[in-house]
């Protein structure tokens, strides 16, 4: 079984004290990050920017992953590759040209992902599995934290992770949308292996963030103790 990966989704943090945030849930032991972009044009939502992860950052030496919802991620590549982020995540339904988009991200030294909404079926990314290192399952439509959790996901992260070890592939599966306490099993069972947590899934626990942190691994340990 792939590392199972805690990764908070920042903007469910308390976005007036970002850096700190940051630097809390690195010494609380999470495993990553994930930055949502948002533009107001692909979903009617804005969010975080390239600028707002260049500031943060310092804060840790741990892994960000941007997940890049917006209209044209592939023309905001050398933006988000400035920004010392590690894993840049195309969403596939708005990358016309993928292939040519995950091969400038590796010229740039960067991990490419793509994310796939709920209405996109596996056959259309099979073609470029061997090219990436992180699938993202969006469990809910993109757009909005708070939504409900989409189970036929499930039957989805099942065959992915089938497909990747038929090619004998070392890609991880990625998870985003209403990743909690109710889903981590389903989840984890499916073939999944990286969690983006948010509110529901991690900042709600606690005001503490160590102790929320230290609430969700204890969950995953013991989930994983039973798989
Ligand atoms: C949703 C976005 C996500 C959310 C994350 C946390 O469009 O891509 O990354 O921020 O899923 O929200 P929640 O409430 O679904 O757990
Ligand atoms: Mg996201």
């Amino acid at each position: 079984m792939n590392e199972i990966k805690i990764c908070p989704s920042v903007v469910c943090a308390d976005l007036s004290q970002l850096g700190n945030q940051v630097r809390l849930l690195d010494e609380a032991g999470v495993d990553m990050f994930h930055w949502d972009i948002m533009d107001g044009v692909f979903v009617h939502n804005f969010c975080l920017t390239p600028d707002l992860i260049t500031a943060c950052r310092p804060f840790t030496e741990k892994p960000f992953d941007v997940h890049m919802c917006i209209a044209d991620p592939a023309s905001f590549i050398p933006e988000v590759v400035n920004t010392g982020s590690d894993i840049l995540s195309l969403q596939y339904e708005s990358t016309p040209h993928v292939f040519r988009a995950v091969q400038e991200i590796h010229k740039a030294g960067r991990q490419a992902g793509i994310v796939i909404s709920p209405k996109t079926s596996l056959a259309e990314i099979e073609y470029i599995l061997s090219e990436v290192q992180m699938v993202t399952v969006m469990t809910v439509d993109v757009g909005f934290a708070g939504q409900t959790f989409l189970y036929p996901m499930l039957d989805k992260i099942r065959k992915l992770r089938g497909m990747i070890e038929d090619r004998g592939l070392e890609v991880d599966i990625q998870v985003d949308g209403q990743i909690n306490d109710r889903t981590f099993k389903d989840v984890l069972e499916a073939g999944a292996n990286v969690l983006v947590v948010g509110t529901s899934g991690l900042f709600n626990l606690d005001k503490e963030l160590t102790a929320a942190v230290r609430m969700v691994r204890e969950k995953l340990d013991k989930i994983a103790g039973e798989l």
